[in-house]
């Protein structure tokens, strides 16, 4: 059994037998790891200590370019040790090997990319008058926390610590409880190479730890990704010392199918959309808004997708994979059985129980039809592998469902019609929208976040490297101002 320790002020923290905290492979049930439940006190070095180091004189000599240059090369060890790490997120959040596979490198692209962009984040001159000369320099915030969930923790881990140190910050990372193990491997390789207290892991109970780190009165930024409920909770501990936050809460993102769209481009898209990583993917195409009049062929050809979907364990590869843990199977178990009773179930429903693996937690992929549209069905994020259908007669009205959600994160659309598409696209409230494709691969350069409760500010891409940077404007006098 590993025991994982968190990494303090350059030391490996273990915590003690009696108090460690479980760590399940969801597709087997079994334990393969346990971590430390932190401490306030805990919370409390890691913070003096990142705050000695972001002030030290040796981070500040590194140059940019060498902070870019350790980027690289820890993605290009990330590609050399994809497989393992690949198993290592496939046990641990229970996902298909390929998607595992999918998300390691992901994760070494972001490391690539913010580690290209670390000496090219620029400040700007304004022209003021002569003998005046207006720089704005762009400076690091300060001591920047992150704040994992349990469905991409590699990715996520990757994608705001990679930004955050190619802009020169100390960095804390709370992995979620379920998932430390990917964190913990991306730990051990930069402790290695950070002056102590530049990067640190801290592990344990969100509830309990959370509110350690968002609330603490020394940090400067704090990363959330996460449930809306949470997020709200961290915006208001952050509130109380002022400290800005990014906020990424999930959504209920709309696939909408026009009569024109390619059809077999359009199923592919929708299933795939709902069922990664057992549709717990907080940019999930949840809701299929099908155009009335193909409703009749397209929903029977999804169906039959459904059916034809591979449920098993992580390393055996196949289509979906488990529900990350018990919590998440009860909930999920419990709707789809209220769901069926009352008759919206059109495939799919029931829990599966696969042979060698029954303490995995599996369902099937399910579709929900006849749900009205402002039926927590349809409203909420359920984050599983359950599609809920709705129907439109016209664009507006298309336009107009998609928008009937407290959430805005993503939307597909599916049209051959290039005015439909992107008029649609024009009027639907998403961070992102996809046309003829959902997800563009993953797209690690293009900004992503939320409108509406989906979020606040943008993580990936270029504009993430301002979260962790922050504006000083600097105006030297050079020459005395001429009399007119
Ligand atoms: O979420 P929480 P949970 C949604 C999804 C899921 C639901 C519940 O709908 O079914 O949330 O999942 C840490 N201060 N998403 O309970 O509570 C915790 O350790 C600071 C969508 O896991 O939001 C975990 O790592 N941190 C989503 C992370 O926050 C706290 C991804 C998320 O936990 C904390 C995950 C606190 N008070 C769930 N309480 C997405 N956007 O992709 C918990 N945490």
């Amino acid at each position: 059994m590993k025991n994982i320790p968190m990494l303090i002020n350059g030391e490996w923290i273990y915590g003690d037998a009696e108090v460690l905290l479980d760590v399940e492979n969801p597709s087997t049930g079994e334990i393969i790891a346990q971590i430390s439940n932190a401490s306030q006190a805990h919370v409390e070095e890691a913070v003096r200590s990142a705050r000695r180091a972001f002030e030290s004189d040796e981070w500040r000599q590194w140059k940019a370019f060498e902070r870019g240059q350790l980027l690289i090369d820890f993605a290009h060890y990330i590609r050399q040790h994809a497989e393992e790490w690949s198993l290592l997120e496939c046990r641990d959040v229970g996902k298909p090997l390929t998607q595992a596979r999918a998300d390691i490198e992901a994760a070494a692209r972001y490391f690539e990319f913010y580690g290209g962009a670390a000496d090219k984040v620029m400040g700007d001159t304004i022209p003021i008058e002569d003998g005046l000369l207006n720089a704005v320099v762009l400076e690091p915030v300060g001591i920047t926390v992150h704040i994992v969930p349990w469905n991409y923790p590699v990715q996520i881990t990757a994608r705001s610590v990679a930004a955050a140190i190619a802009t020169g910050n100390a960095v804390i990372v709370k992995s979620a409880e379920d998932t430390p193990l990917t964190t913990h491997a991306i730990t051990e390789w930069l402790a290695e190479k950070l002056p102590t207290g530049i990067f640190q892991h801290i592990t344990g109970l969100g509830r309990d730890v959370g509110p350690y780190l968002t609330s603490h009165p020394d940090i400067n930024h704090i990363t959330f990704t996460g449930s809306v409920p949470t997020g709200i909770a961290v915006m208001r501990a952050a509130a109380e010392n002022v400290v800005p936050v990014t906020l990424e809460l999930g959504g209920k993102s709309p696939n909408i199918v026009f009569a024109d769209a390619n059809m077999e481009q359009a199923l592919e898209g929708v299933v795939r959309a709902i069922i990664q990583n057992a549709g717990q993917t907080c940019s999930a195409g949840a809701r299929l808004l099908i155009e009335e009049s193909i409703k009749d062929t397209f929903l029977p050809q999804l169906v039959q997708k459904f059916q034809a979907i591979q449920v098993g364990p992580g390393e055996a590869d196949m289509d979906m994979g488990p529900l990350l843990n018990e919590r998440q199977y009860t909930k999920i178990t419990t709707l789809l059985q209220q769901a069926k009773k009352d008759g919206y179930v059109i495939t799919g429903g029931e829990p599966l129980t696969i042979k060698g693996y029954e303490n995995g937690f599996y369902v099937q992929p399910t579709i929900l039809d006849g749900v009205q549209p402002n039926d927590p069905l349809a409203q909420e994020e359920i984050f599983g592998p359950v599609l809920t259908v709705l129907t439109f007669a016209s664009v507006e009205e298309a336009i107009t469902l998609a928008n009937s959600t407290e959430y805005g994160l993503v939307a597909g659309v599916w049209s051959q019609n290039i005015d439909t598409a992107h008029y649609v696209a024009s009027r639907v409230q998403a961070g992102q929208v996809f046309i003829n494709n959902y997800g563009a691969a993953g797209g690690i350069q293009m900004p992503f976040g939320g409108y509406k409760k989906s979020g606040i500010g943008r993580e990936k891409g270029f504009v993430a490297l301002r979260n962790y940077t922050q504006m000083k404007n600097i105006a030297i006098r050079y020459a005395p101002p001429i009399q007119r």
